[in-house]
Formats: C-alpha cells, sequence, structure tokens
C-alpha cells in the first residue's frame, strides 16, 4: 500500500549517503560491462597453489592502477543464489530470504533496474548467458528490468555440442568468444552483463580445459574448485584481450563481482586447509563469504578501497560513477561504496551482519578487526543493538518492496515505467 511506500520513503530520507564529487561523472557515457563470475570468492585473488596464482588475469585486473578493487565486499545471497546477486547488482533491492526473487516476482512485479535507467539514458542495454533463458526465469525478469536484448543459449552456434557444454551451459571460453560477436555489433553505448557458469559445483572439468593442479584437502567437492576457477581465469583474460583488441577497453567501464560463495560452509575441514588454518571459527566463516567487486575505471585513479559493503552497495556505486543521481530518487536500498557517509553496515540475509567493528553472527558477536570473540561492554551491546535494527529494517522494507510489489506506485524523476511488452528475446532466423 501507500503506507508502506511512505515507510521506505522515510528510511531513504534518514539514512542519505549522497555521490562522492571526486568519483561523480567521471565515466560518463562510456561502455559498461557487468562482468559475473560464477561462484567466486574474494580468498581466490592472488591466491596461490603449488607456487602458482590461481587467478593471474583477475588478479592484474584488481592491481590495475584504474581499477578500483573492494576488499571488504561480501555477497547476501541466500536460496536464490545466483539470480538474487543478480537482483542485488541491478536493483539494489535484496533477494528473498527463502526461494529467488527473480522466479517468485521477475514477472509481473515493477521494477526500476539498471538495464532500464541506462536504456533512458541513450544506453542500448544486453544480457549474455549460455544457457538456456527459463532458468532462474531470466527471460522474463530480464524484461520487467527492461533489458532490450537477451542472448541466451539459442544464439550462439553449436551450443549442444556436448564438447562446448559442462554442468551449467556453454563454457566459458567459448561462450565469451562467441559473445564477442555480439557485443561489437551493438550500438554504443551499451550496458551487457556476461554471466558466466563454468566455475559452478561440482567443479569439473574435462582434461583438455583443466590446466591447473587440485588443492589436496581430500574434500572431493572442494579440490576441484581452483581448476575451474583457473579455466574461468584463462577466459576472463581471453576477454580482456578481445576487447583490447576491438577498442573497446578503454572506453569502457568493466564493472567485475564474483555471486556468491563457492564452496559452503558444510566444508569446515576443507576451508581450514585451503586457509592455512587449524580450524575455521564462525567469523572465519563471515569472511569467507567476500566476493570481489572491481571496477575498472579509465577516468579515475584505482586502488584498493577498504570500506565495508556488499553487493545491494554495488548499483549505487556505479550509479555515482556514470553521472546518474540515486540518492533522494530511486528506491535503492544499497549504498554509494565510494561516498564518504556510508554507513558500513553489511546486512546478511539470514539477519546476521558485519561492520567495521563488529561481526555478528551465530548469536555470537566477533571484533571484526581482530577475529576475537567479544565480551559486550553495556555500550558495545547498545551499539550491536542499534545496528541489528537497522539490518533488520533494511531487511524488512525490501521484503515489502518485492512482495508488496510497491515500485509500481512509485516513478523516480526522469523514469518512464518499463513496458515488458517491448521486449522480444526470440532468435531471429538468419
Ligand atoms: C544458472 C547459473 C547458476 O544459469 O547462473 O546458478 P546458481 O546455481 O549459481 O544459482
Ligand atoms: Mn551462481
Amino acid at each position: 500500500s501507500k503506507a508502506d511506500l511512505k515507510s521506505v520513503q522515510q528510511y531513504l530520507k534518514e539514512n542519505p549517503a549522497g555521490e562522492n564529487f571526486q568519483y561523480f561523472g567521471k565515466e560518463q557515457g562510456k561502455n559498461v560491462f557487468v562482468f559475473h563470475l560464477e561462484s567466486f570468492q574474494q580468498f581466490l585473488v592472488d591466491y596461490k597453489w603449488k607456487g602458482q596464482e590461481v587467478t593471474p588475469n583477475i588478479n592484474a585486473f584488481y592491481h590495475d592502477q584504474n581499477t578500483i578493487g573492494f576488499d571488504n565486499f561480501f555477497h547476501q545471497v541466500a536460496q536464490g543464489k545466483t539470480s538474487d546477486a543478480e537482483t542485488m547488482l541491478e536493483n539494489s533491492l535484496y533477494g528473498l530470504p527463502t526461494g529467488s526473487a527473480m522466479i517468485s516476482y521477475g514477472t509481473g512485479n515493477t521494477f526500476q533496474a539498471a538495464p532500464a535507467i541506462m536504456a533512458q539514458h541513450g544506453y542500448t542495454t544486453a544480457a549474455m548467458h549460455g544457457d538456456v533463458p527459463s532458468f532462474w526465469n531470466r527471460g522474463n525478469t530480464y524484461k520487467s528490468w527492461g533489458y532490450e536484448n537477451f542472448f541466451s543459449k539459442s544464439f550462439y552456434p553449436n551450443a549442444d555440442k556436448p564438447s562446448y557444454n559442462v554442468g551449467y551451459g556453454l563454457k566459458d571460453k567459448i561462450f565469451l568468444r562467441d559473445s564477442v560477436n555480439y557485443l561489437q555489433k551493438l550500438p554504443q553505448p551499451f550496458y551487457a552483463k556476461v554471466i558466466t557458469v563454468t566455475n559452478h559445483y561440482p567443479y569439473l572439468l574435462g582434461k583438455k580445459d583443466a590446466d591447473f593442479p587440485q588443492t589436496n584437502t581430500g574434500d572431493n567437492t572442494v579440490d576441484g574448485y581452483v581448476v575451474t576457477a583457473h579455466y574461468l581465469d584463462q577466459a576472463f583474460g581471453q576477454f580482456i584481450n578481445y576487447l583490447k583488441k576491438t577498442n573497446l577497453y578503454d572506453n569502457s567501464m568493466i564493472v567485475v563481482y564474483g555471486d556468491h560463495y563457492g564452496i559452503s560452509n558444510n566444508h569446515r575441514p576443507a576451508i581450514a586447509k585451503l586457509l592455512g588454518k587449524k580450524k575455521v571459527t564462525n567469523y572465519d566463516l563471515a569472511m569467507f563469504q567476500k566476493v570481489p567487486f572491481m571496477i575498472h575505471a579509465p577516468g579515475v585513479q584505482g586502488g584498493i578501497n577498504h570500506t565495508y559493503g556488499g553487493e545491494i552497495d554495488a548499483l549505487p556505486t556505479m550509479m555515482d560513477l556514470l553521472g546518474i543521481r540515486t540518492t533522494g530518487n530511486y528506491m535503492m536500498l544499497g549504498q554509494d561504496l565510494l561516498s564518504t557517509q556510508r554507513n558500513q553496515i553489511v546486512p546478511f540475509r539470514d539477519g546476521n551482519f558485519v561492520t567495521p567493528q563488529f561481526t555478528k553472527v551465530g548469536g555470537q558477536v566477533y571484533d571484526t578487526a581482530t577475529g576475537k570473540l567479544m565480551n559486550l561492554s553495556a555500550n558495545q551491546k547498545e551499539r550491536v543493538g542499534d545496528d541489528q535494527d537497522h539490518v533488520n529494517k533494511v531487511l524488512s522494507l525490501s521484503d515489502k518492496i518485492m512482495t508488496k510489489d510497491l515500485l509500481r506506485f512509485y516513478t523516480p524523476t526522469g523514469f518512464k515505467k518499463v513496458d515488458v511488452g517491448d521486449y522480444d528475446y526470440s532468435v531471429k532466423a538468419t
């Protein structure tokens, strides 16, 4: 109802994080790539096994002088995994506590998502994925989000060839090689999202593609992770090279993110071995939920940024660089990671959270800086309580927006409502 909408508006008014004028608009008008690293965790960045970097290309990208790399950035998904990561990245709204927002609400709800916003700023928009459009209800959801183009499996030559596929669709190297043909033809500037799949549980890869030694934790579902991550990294490296060859690299802002963990908390002994620890605490597991978020922005000086944030914050950050004002206009629940007025509270979908001071998990509070279990003073208790209230509030507001379809009652200034009838993703016979 309108009253629910008011409570969201009130919250946003009380929790503004303005843009950062040093970054605002620095990437305005550039092409935008959103590169989805499947099941990719931050610990892989600069990680070495048997003396070799697992992901040399992603590492080089992370340390590039024009890349802003975030090292305290967390995934915030629950069961919706990839789909809820996409929902957060492109709407700055949370996924659901159970199930998937794209499946439950992607068809029918009103959204004011990144592709629609970009299209209204003169961008061509496209999503690319080497599987069928019904997976995670992408085929319908992307229309609601205003994607003009969705290149899925049937757009890719020989997509059914067994040697082209593993797990959840086209192998990343083939998928990305063939995606370039479409990207080159898109009218510029464009906003393009590329979703990889090969680095997905159970981390299987044929002999021909496996080019990295397995780890030796003894846990079968874990030890192939670096092998597929390495494959993804090679695919990423090739893709960046295509961009350089086609001159897309220099006039593009490239956003790279990991969607969620690849190794679940059920594998504690293996995680301990990977991290070189005797055993892992709940704190360690919370930190293990960090995923990459990197923005290669040719117009700014890069560096590693230590702010605490998560997937919910990605969109306001991108919009800042692109010169599109969101504060006070869009119903986005995240805060610009580059803003100096951020609250740095990172809610997990189960109500736990991380701040630069406190890591609240499993009913206990750890000191985020040291990882030590805390004996809270009265004052600290109060602060933890306040943070918890904030987390509960923002999650429940997000759920209200999603489950009650509140955005249909509000249209941001300068935004034209999406009409799903405008889009048709079926393959045109050639
Ligand atoms: C499916 C792929 C994997 O298309 O995105 O989804 P996930 O299992 O990671 O949620
Ligand atoms: Mn995923």
